[in-house]
Order: structure tokens, then C-alpha cells, then sequence
């Protein structure tokens, strides 16, 4: 009997813990609302049948129970059975999976308005590359990276010349604008991870992966690394600010481009020529 209270137990202790756990999802601050369906649609087919299996194992422990003089009958095979669990896990599965594959086929499909940003990732911190006023990002080569050009961007390539590069420094987008976040490393696996924008993808080396959203709430989100990618993993965070139309234009405006970001290095390279030579001597 305490076995069968105790199984009990942990059914009804699994569903109130669920309900009133304080360790539930952040509000939800883009338009991936269907992220979090998919995980209710999980977490009701999952606990109907976690519920189900435990309270039939305390039902089986207490009708079947030792009696004096009853004997267990050998019974192997049961067609009926088999036919009808088989057919109940694959409708069960097929719901857990289907939501999924309907879900991920609308993160990767960037609709035609969205902005393109970039994100690189190294180890440990987070740039941003925005498009300027051309509206396109420029080629990129993980051969280019240098201390001066830390994100690899081509300087042959005019398309460029006018990004604009954020250097291990926070990110801000519009309200209520799609961007596609085209996601980079440029040394070992990463994973953009922001929880309100229900959004978070492998970042390969030699690769450019990607999703789509539209930031849905104005406010200041942090972005994790969801990769072990070695000993600064965990400090491995930024921000991301969403801003109102009004104000992202002025904060725009103030981000370095790579063009001018090469032009002083340059004056500052002739510059260090001479204590160079100073200090060969
Ligand atoms: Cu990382």
C-alpha cells in the first residue's frame, strides 16, 4: 500500500509541482509565440502519458497484489496489445513531432522585408555586424580576420566599406522590423541564444546558419552562449536593446562603419612606424 501512496504521490506531486513551478519561461518579447505552443503541446502529451504509465503501475501493485493461493498467469504475447500501443506511441509521437517540423519550417523562412544582421561569435564575446546605408552586408572571409579587422569583413569588396561593426558590444534593433540573423564564429561552436525571442541557433565555424524574427517589446535582452565553447562559456553574454522607431536612428548613427574603422588604423600604423624603428635600435 505505501508503495501504490507513493506513486500517487509522485503523479500528483509532478502536475502541482509544474503548475505552481517558479522556474517557468521569460515573457515572451518576439513573435515566436509558436515556440511556446509547441512546448505546451510537449508538455501536455508527455505528462498525460508520464500521468497514465505511473497511476497504471500503482493500479497494477494494488489489484494484483500477493494473495495466498493466487497464481500469476504467463501470458508473452498479447497481438491486441501490441497493436494498440504501438498505434497510440505513434500518434503520440507523430503530435510531438509534427508542431516541431511545422514551427521550424517558418523560423528558417525569412520573409522578404526582413533586415539582415550578422552575428559573430568568438571566444567569448559577441559582434554585430549591421547593414549601412547600401542596405547589404559585405563578403566576409574567416582568412581576413585580424586584430584590425576582427570580423573578417572584405576590403575589396565596396558592398562593405559602410557596414557597421560592433565590436564585443551590445546590439540594438527596431520595434516591430523582421530581421534575419545570419549567425558566424569564427573559432569554435557557439549558440546564439536569447530566451524572450524563443529563438537560439548553433553557430558552426565555415558556416553561415540562420532564423528570422520580429522584437515584439522594446526593452534590454540577454543574449547567452548555449555551446559549451571552453572556459569562458559562461561568460559568454551581451545584450540585445530593442529600441522605439524613433529612438534606433540615433543610436545608428553613432556605430563605427568599417571604413572608419580602417582609416584611423592606418594613420595610427604609419604613426607607430618611427618608435618601431626607435625601438630596434
Ligand atoms: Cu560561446
Amino acid at each position: 500500500m505505501a508503495i501504490v501512496l507513493a506513486l500517487v504521490l509522485v503523479v500528483v506531486g509532478s502536475i502541482v509541482f509544474h503548475m505552481l513551478s517558479p522556474w517557468w519561461w521569460t515573457p515572451i518579447a518576439s513573435n515566436w509565440s509558436y515556440i511556446d505552443h509547441t512546448l505546451v503541446i510537449t508538455f501536455w502529451i508527455t505528462g498525460v502519458v508520464f500521468a497514465a504509465v505511473v497511476l497504471f503501475m500503482a493500479y497494477c501493485v494494488y489489484r494484483f497484489r500477493h494473495k495466498e493461493g493466487a497464481k500469476a498467469a504467463y501470458e508473452p504475447e498479447s497481438k491486441r496489445l501490441e497493436t494498440w500501443l504501438t498505434v497510440v506511441t505513434a500518434v503520440g509521437v507523430a503530435a510531438m513531432l509534427a508542431p516541431g517540423l511545422y514551427v521550424w519550417g517558418q523560423f528558417v523562412t525569412v520573409p522578404k522585408d526582413a533586415t539582415e544582421v550578422e552575428v559573430v561569435a568568438q571566444q567569448w564575446q559577441w559582434n554585430y555586424r549591421l547593414p549601412g546605408e547600401d542596405g547589404r552586408l559585405g563578403k566576409t572571409d574567416n582568412r581576413l580576420v585580424s586584430f584590425e579587422n576582427p570580423l573578417g569583413i572584405d576590403p575589396d569588396d565596396p558592398a562593405g566599406q559602410d557596414d557597421v561593426v560592433l565590436e564585443a558590444a551590445d546590439l540594438h534593433l527596431p520595434i516591430g522590423k523582421p530581421v534575419k540573423m545570419m549567425l558566424r564564429s569564427i573559432d569554435v561552436l557557439h549558440d546564439f541564444y536569447v530566451p524572450e525571442f524563443r529563438a537560439k541557433m548553433d553557430m558552426v565555424p565555415g558556416m553561415v546558419t540562420y532564423f528570422w524574427f520580429t522584437p515584439t517589446k522594446t526593452g534590454t535582452f540577454e543574449v547567452l552562449c548555449a555551446e559549451l565553447c571552453g572556459v569562458g562559456h559562461g561568460f559568454m553574454r551581451g545584450y540585445v536593446m530593442i529600441d522605439t522607431e524613433e529612438n534606433y536612428p540615433s543610436w545608428l548613427e553613432e556605430q563605427p562603419t568599417f571604413a572608419e574603422l580602417s582609416a584611423p588604423r592606418q594613420v595610427g600604423s604609419a604613426e607607430t612606424v618611427e618608435p618601431e624603428g626607435a625601438g630596434a635600435q
